[in-house]
């Protein structure tokens, strides 16, 4: 008898909150609340496929206009109905292609797909109605049963002095991280404390130290301090792109026997494009060099690739979709090339797809990036996925293998609604910390 496929009968789009710390990045602060906009589908045969990705009105007006070219379809017809989706994009009118060369937040959501949650949900269902997991529908199928994740650290800054945000205080909970996580942190021995506490709660070994912060010099000083907490860890420095190319190498040259990478060290600078001052920084500092800034899609890859500006491209699904981040992943192995994954604050949804999409990369990746641990406890599921040892498990289940815990997903919805803004802005709360302060992408946030 012929396989029918079910069809999607409903896709909901539904916005959602959650609390966040006061962590700092170039671009800022991030304010108390972080948001996402989750995709819901259901199927004929009353299968539920989930998809997350980032927040902001944009974004859930972008999802919203894809409903029409979902529903009805068949669910095992999903790369005709993700091909109908990109066929009907458009490039919207602000959007001056510059990308996130240089950390602008407010252009993020151009680089973001919206289509992404989409994809998600419905690899989701397909999983479901042909009884595996989502990785084996994607490139080579399963390549392992867990993936390796960094602890992604950062510089805290002390909510008490932005009495008016609301920012979460976890002083009495049981769990030490929970506990530090919501807490001052700007010096090398409270960064130390940070990772230590991690790897006790998820056994990381291997960690990433958000940049662009204070001076350079201050920020390496960090690293020597966590190198030698963590002899055996790889430990490496996201400034993105803060630093002048001369500033760049003067900072990480006597650092190539203690990173194991660096990260957008560099920026655009000179009427050279940050593809161009990447080359000429691997050509005088012998590190690997990552990025999630300056190849975001294939053309802006091309380019990167044409003039050998990185070793590592942190290939977000959020961006490239499923299909093209295992597609690049794919390729970056077969040019001895390395794939790893970008985040921003998310929800254990994501969780669950970098799971899959990193079970579904060839070759070895490079640890994941993953700021789920500072919004670990808010889960929207019934069983988030666990980080043992340091390594993200698959879950069991087909399609993504996690369940929506709904009454959880109508709190985010109803904190979500009570907002007044739903964009992300980093210079809020960062104007308590220094008066009118503003976005300057060669300036750390605290230097000024
Ligand atoms: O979420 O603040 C943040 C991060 O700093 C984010 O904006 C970066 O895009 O994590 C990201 C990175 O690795 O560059
Ligand atoms: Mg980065």
């Amino acid at each position: 008898m012929a396989f029918i496929s079910p069809v999607v009968t409903d896709m909901q789009v539904v916005p959602v909150a959650g609390y966040d710390s006061m962590l700092m990045t170039l671009s800022g602060c991030h304010e108390p609340f972080f948001t996402r906009n989750i995709v819901i589908l259901h199927d004929s045969e009353g299968h539920e496929g989930i998809g997350e990705i980032h927040g902001g009105d944009y974004t859930n007006e972008a999802l919203r206009a894809c409903i029409p070219l979902v529903v009805g379809q068949p669910v095992i017809k999903y790369r005709n109905i993700m091909d109908s989706i990109r066929r009907n994009a458009h490039r919207a009118a602000d959007d001056d292609g510059e990308g996130i060369q240089s950390l602008d937040i407010s252009k993020l959501k151009y680089v973001v797909k919206s289509e992404w949650a989409i994809e998600c949900a419905l690899l989701d269902l397909a999983g479901q109605v042909l009884g595996v997991p989502m990785c084996d529908l994607l490139g080579n199928g399963k390549q392992r049963d867990q993936v390796e994740v960094l602890g992604y650290l950062f510089y805290v800054s002390d909510k008490k002095k932005a009495p008016d945000l609301p920012y979460l205080d976890e002083s009495d909970s049981d769990d030490p991280w929970f506990r530090l996580r919501r807490q001052e942190m700007l010096t090398h021995e409270r960064l130390v404390e940070q990772a230590k506490v991690l790897h006790e709660k998820y056994g990381f070994r291997n960690y990433k130290l958000k940049g662009g912060v204070l001076e350079g010099s201050y920020e390496m000083d960090t690293v020597r301090a966590l190198k030698e907490a963590f002899p055996d860890g790889r430990i490496n420095i996201d400034p993105n792109g803060a630093w002048s190319l001369e500033e760049a190498i003067r900072l990480c040259k006597p650092m190539e026997n203690i990173l194991t990478y660096i990260e957008d060290p560099t920026g655009p600078e000179a009427g050279y494009s940050s593809r161009e001052i990447m080359a000429e920084f691997k050509n005088a500092v012998h590190l690997p060099v990552a990025t999630n800034m300056i190849a975001t899609d294939w053309r802006q890859f091309y380019h990167s690739a044409a003039l050998k500006s990185v070793d590592i491209v942190l290939a977000d699904p959020h961006f490239w979709g499923f299909e093209g981040t295992v597609r690049l992943g794919q390729l970056l192995k077969d040019w001895g090339l390395t794939w790893g994954s970008h985040s921003n604050n998310h929800y254990d949804i994501t969780l669950a797809a970098f799971a899959q999409v990193g079970c579904a990369v060839p070759g070895e990746p490079a640890p994941m990036d993953t700021h789920w641990i500072w919004q670990d406890g808010q889960d929207l599921l019934k069983d988030a996925p666990k980080i043992v040892d340091g390594y993200l498990q698959l879950p069991k289940g087909n399609g993504l293998g996690v369940h929506l815990d709904h009454d959880r997903l109508k709190e985010a919805n109803d904190l979500y609604n009570k907002l007044s803004t739903h964009d992300r802005n980093d210079a809020l709360a960062m104007q308590y910390l220094i008066k009118d302060w503003k976005y300057d992408s060669k300036k750390p946030c605290l230097v000024r």
